[in-house]
């Protein structure tokens, strides 16, 4: 008590300096029981993001112990006359503030001191709630996926859908979509979700689904935190395998390329020993690279000339697939990837395999993340850009940028992979591009002060910048995933037809505009806002 009356008064002082006529007793009326903290470190955490390109600080930072505290959280936000912001943010992963919030409150969902996983509305539990039939499991929406995967291997079993990255939230993916090469098969994490506890913006906790507020469940997915904060998610489970073939090839030519990543997604019908389990593809525009790429992938055995592969236009495209497989396909499991391989068109001598343990190929790119980290090359700003483009204009794209804008430098991977739309829900908040089949092109850069301009945070933004005006001008009709705008038009713009139903779930859900103001597309109203709006 003496604890939560200290940081009552710091709260006090803090808004008192900022000219904001919020009553603090509002918040001493919160009596959450986890914590609610203006310690400049946490202060300073939830200011950040891993982009490194926008900085943004909250009046207090919760750490919540339950549901019941983002409930009493929001309901104060929503209920009180001057009123503040609530953003939730996980593992901080945002690229461009979108967790951050000003004159508000950041709800820490992942990690800190609490530990374990947090169930609701049944309470506290110390893991997860695997069902007794292994179809699903219930997760706490701060938990990280790492988290998720290593606690439901304990019992068989594994969610289907992943991203590249596990150490972000559960409810952060569910907030955009969650991608990754399993994406053509089993669709997006969207696509794999039973059930969400949700805390609205008038801080209602609501269980949705298909069949129980299934409007909120929708607006939710993909819903860039404008309706609600996700604190309980029941995510599809399916058995677990054990092992991975891991295999990479090589093709100079676009159109081989995608014609071959196209026809392995049209696959995803197939029983399962006759597709593959991940599809995925990276863009190689300079010999630099593939060299450091080709030597954290492959022994220094099977030496490749990268100049004697014959790239078109000095680029090089990387098919990569995995097949998963466990003792009772060990036998075939040659044989099934030998008969896939022959069907596909990449640079005959340019085949690399590995094979590794399910969870080491998930969490895959944490070890690139420790090496980097070690070289202090991780906590840098992080210009990326992420972009679903059409398939019927995807030749374009190469041309105009792999071939064109990007000019034979990297500052990152570039990651390219075809899906398939119909594994995605239109009813959600997700925006997709025309067409049955679009890619995803991310240019997973980081910005170096080194000297070389062409490494530095100003000339990758506005390479960005100059991207996305050749899709414009030559009108790709490309979405951005992970989407960042600054003006209401342009999210006008982005949203399309689904614009009226996103502004409708809005007014319904979140009326007062309170949630996840970071992402720029509402103004908190203007009844409400305090004075330094
Ligand atoms: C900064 C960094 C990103 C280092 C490796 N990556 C990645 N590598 C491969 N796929 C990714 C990825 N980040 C997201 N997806």
């Amino acid at each position: 008590m003496a604890t939560k009356l200290l940081l009552t008064f710091a709260i006090c002082r803090l808004i008192a300096t900022v000219g904001l006529t919020l009553d603090p007793t509002e918040l001493l009326r919160l009596g959450v029981d986890g914590q609610l903290t203006v310690d400049s470190s946490d202060v300073d955490t939830a200011s950040l993001d891993f982009g490194l390109m926008s900085r943004a600080e909250p009046l207090a930072v919760l750490h919540p112990a339950s549901a019941e505290d983002v409930v009493r959280l929001v309901q104060a936000a929503y209920g009180s006359a001057q009123g503040f912001t609530v953003s939730a943010r996980g593992h901080g992963h945002s690229i461009n503030g979108q967790a951050q919030t000003t004159n508000g409150v950041v709800i820490e969902m992942s990690g800190g001191s609490r530990g374990g996983v947090w169930l609701s509305p049944a309470g506290k539990v110390d893991s997860p709630r695997v069902s007794e039939k292994l179809g699903y499991v219930d997760v706490w929406g701060g938990e990280l996926w790492i988290d998720v995967l290593k606690t439901t291997l304990q019992y068989g079993v594994a969610p289907k859908s992943w991203t590249d990255y596990l150490y972000l939230s559960v409810g952060g993916t569910l907030s955009n979509a969650g991608i990754s090469g399993q994406a053509f098969n089993h669709g997006p994490q969207i696509s794999n979700v039973h059930e969400l506890d949700v805390v609205t913006g008038k801080g209602e906790l609501l269980t949705c689904s298909e069949a129980q507020n299934s409007e909120l469940f929708h607006a939710v997915l993909g819903g860039l935190g404008q309706f609600g904060i996700i604190t309980r998610a029941r995510i599809a489970l399916e058995p677990a395998p054990q092992r991975v073939r891991w295999i990479r090839v090589l093709y100079s030519n676009f159109s081989a390329f995608t014609r071959d990543q196209e026809y392995l997604i049209s696959l995803h019908g197939q029983p399962a020993h006759q597709k593959f389990d991940y599809v995925e593809g990276s863009v190689i525009v300079d010999e630099g690279f593939i060299n450091n790429w080709r030597s954290s992938f492959f022994s220094p055995r099977n030496p490749v000339k990268i100049s004697s592969l014959g790239a078109d236009g000095g680029v090089l495209y990387c098919l990569e697939i995995t097949k998963n497989y466990d003792e009772s396909s060990i036998d075939t499991i040659d044989q099934e990837v030998e008969a896939l391989l022959k069907k596909l068109d990449f640079i005959p001598a340019s085949v690399f395999t590995t094979d590794l343990p399910y969870v080491d190929f998930l969490d895959r790119v944490h070890k690139a993340e420790l090496k980097l980290r070690s070289k202090g090359l991780w906590d840098v700003p992080h210009p990326w850009l992420n972009l679903f483009v059409p398939k019927s204009r995807i030749a374009d794209f190469d041309k105009g940028v792999f071939k064109g804008i990007l000019g034979n430098k990297t500052s990152g991977p570039i990651l390219i992979y075809p899906m398939n739309k119909n594994k995605w829900d239109d009813r959600t908040s997700v925006v997709t591009p025309e067409g049955d089949v679009f890619y995803l092109v991310a240019l997973l850069r980081s910005a170096l002060d080194t000297g070389d301009e062409t490494k530095s945070l100003e000339y990758l933004t506005n390479q960005n910048r100059q991207i996305l005006r050749f899709c414009d001008e030559a009108g790709i009709g490309v979405k951005q995933y992970l989407p960042h705008y600054t003006t209401q038009q342009e999210w006008v713009d982005h949203y399309g037809d689904k614009w009226g139903l996103f502004n409708q779930r809005k007014m319904e859900f979140d009326p007062r505009r309170i949630l996840a103001t970071g992402q720029r597309i509402f103004k908190p109203s203007s009844s409400f806002k305090p004075a330094s709006w």
